[in-house]
């Protein structure tokens, strides 16, 4: 269905480098629908929660680290397979096997550095959603060029 959500974050090193424009614009471009976004730095016990699936991985800590830098810019995108085709747009998580035209095989190089997060699956999507934002963070409108994308 169009409703199917995923929660997509520039990281600090995306942010810093002034990525935020051009990988929104990836989203809106393709016809997803932005339905809520904020620039934040939620702290070391979030980004441990937001990455506890990974808490035995050797590179938790600088992950964790890493994340903790500076300013994320958090959003939550709409559409139909938004989870799976975010992880297309984004690009494999090491950016030196991401094809040209995604965002990481575009926008950078080493994998500690791959200048966002996408979810992987519609479950862990909620899960994130819930993390990251309110429930009256997220707008319910209608899309005006809705009939010029879906058929
Ligand atoms: O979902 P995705 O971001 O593509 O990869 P994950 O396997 O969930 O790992 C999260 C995050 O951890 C990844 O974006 C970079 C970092 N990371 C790392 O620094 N070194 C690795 N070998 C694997 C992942
Ligand atoms: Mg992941």
């Amino acid at each position: 269905p169009t409703k199917e959500r995923t929660f997509i974050a520039v990281k600090p090193d995306g942010v810093q480098r002034g990525l935020i424009g051009d990988i929104m614009k990836r989203f809106e471009q393709r016809g997803y629908k932005l339905v809520a976004s904020k620039l934040c730095m939620p702290g070391k016990a979030h980004l441990e929660k937001h990455y506890s699936d990974l808490s035995s991985k050797p590179f938790f800590a600088g992950l964790v680290t890493y994340m903790n830098s500076g300013p994320i810019f958090a959003m939550v995108w709409e559409g139909k397979q938004v989870v799976k085709m975010g992880r297309v747009l984004l690009g494999a998580t090491n950016p030196l096997e991401s094809n040209p035209g995604t965002i990481r095989g575009d926008f950078c190089i080493d994998v500690g550095r791959n200048v966002c997060h996408g979810s992987d699956a519609v479950e862990s999507a909620q899960k994130e959603i819930n993390l990251w934002f309110k429930p009256e963070e997220l707008l319910t409108y209608e899309a005006n060029a809705k009939p010029w994308i879906y058929e």
